[in-house]
């Protein structure tokens, strides 16, 4: 980080500086959360991951979708971006049931207006992904919302290019990390407006923290999946009987080196570059 940086927001694990040439720096921190609560001990190498992978899919997909990715910084663990006027909406797109998704079709045999087929299960496989968009919560959870509500926020036009963008996205990525033994279930986007008035992908993109990643070997309907990154802290978690609540507990060594490998492993089944190699010179992903 450059020291003129101003801190202009705060994620959960990741932070947010305004540079002195009217750019952006996000920078993931090695923080996990579990059940909403960001726990004490950090994953090492977890921001790196997750930067490496966001600019692995920045780079891969730039011809299908202008994105704000500009440079990576040499820790690895920033993006410096392009400053977009923010759409006020989450982008998500769900090729499998999971999640508020799953708990909508359960109760109501609909999501997001989405009138699915009669007799799916939790985690089935959706016939076509959809588009579900959400407000963005500034506390709590983010409700879906349809999509006359979405293009309202959004205004007509650029609503409609973030949704076509957002399919074309996941149909890409899900295709690719298929072949590569994970399931990418559903995923977040957030998209903004240029100043050349162009909707660009924005944030962080296709990473285990902005979508459901599942081992496909282990994959079965009617039936929560295992997470491919988070599982070990989850299930620890569950078995100290902590009540979910803020402060979570910290994570003992074998918890927090499981679950960096599992990282590292998602980084490497999908970018096909070693870890190592992106440390050293973290543009190798690009
Ligand atoms: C991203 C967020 C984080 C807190 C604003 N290119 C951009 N232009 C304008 N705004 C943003 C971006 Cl990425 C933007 N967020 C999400 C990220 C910490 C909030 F690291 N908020």
């Amino acid at each position: 980080m450059s020291l003129d940086a101003a801190h202009v927001g705060s994620g959960k694990v990741r932070e947010l500086y305004a540079l002195g040439d009217g750019t952006l720096a996000l920078t993931a921190s090695d923080r996990i959360s579990t059940f909403d609560v960001v726990l004490p001990t950090p994953i090492p190498d977890k921001g790196k991951v997750l930067t490496g992978l966001s600019a692995f899919w920045f780079g891969r997909t730039r011809e299908l979708v202008p994105n704000h990715l500009l440079r990576l910084g040499d820790d690895g663990r920033t993006m410096v971006c392009r400053r977009l006027e923010m759409l006020p909406i989450e982008c998500v797109v769900r090729g499998y049931l999971a999640g508020s998704g799953w708990k909508d079709y359960r109760d109501t045999g609909v999501v997001c207006g989405h009138d699915l087929p009669e007799g799916l299960e939790e985690s089935s496989r959706l016939p076509e992904p959809i588009f579900t968009p959400a407000t963005k919560a500034v506390a709590g959870h983010d409700e879906n919302i349809d999509e006359e509500r979405a293009a309202a926020l959004c205004g007509d036009d650029a609503y409609r290019v973030a949704k076509e963008a957002s399919l074309a996205l996941y149909r890409f990525a899900s295709k690719y990390a298929e072949s590569r033994g994970i399931i990418l279930a559903d995923t977040k986007f957030e998209f903004g407006v240029a100043p050349d008035g162009s909707v660009n992908l924005g944030d962080e993109a296709l990473t285990p923290d902005s979508s459901r990643f599942w081992p496909a070997a282990d994959y079965g309907e009617g039936r929560p999946q295992a997470s491919f990154d988070k599982q070990f802290v989850r299930d620890w978690c569950e078995r100290t009987g902590w009540d979910k609540t803020a402060p979570g507990p910290e994570l003992p060594d074998h918890v927090v080196a499981g679950t960096r490998a599992r990282y590292v492993e998602a980084f490497e089944k999908l970018t096909e570059v070693p870890f190592d190699a992106y440390v050293a010179n973290p543009e190798v992903v690009l």
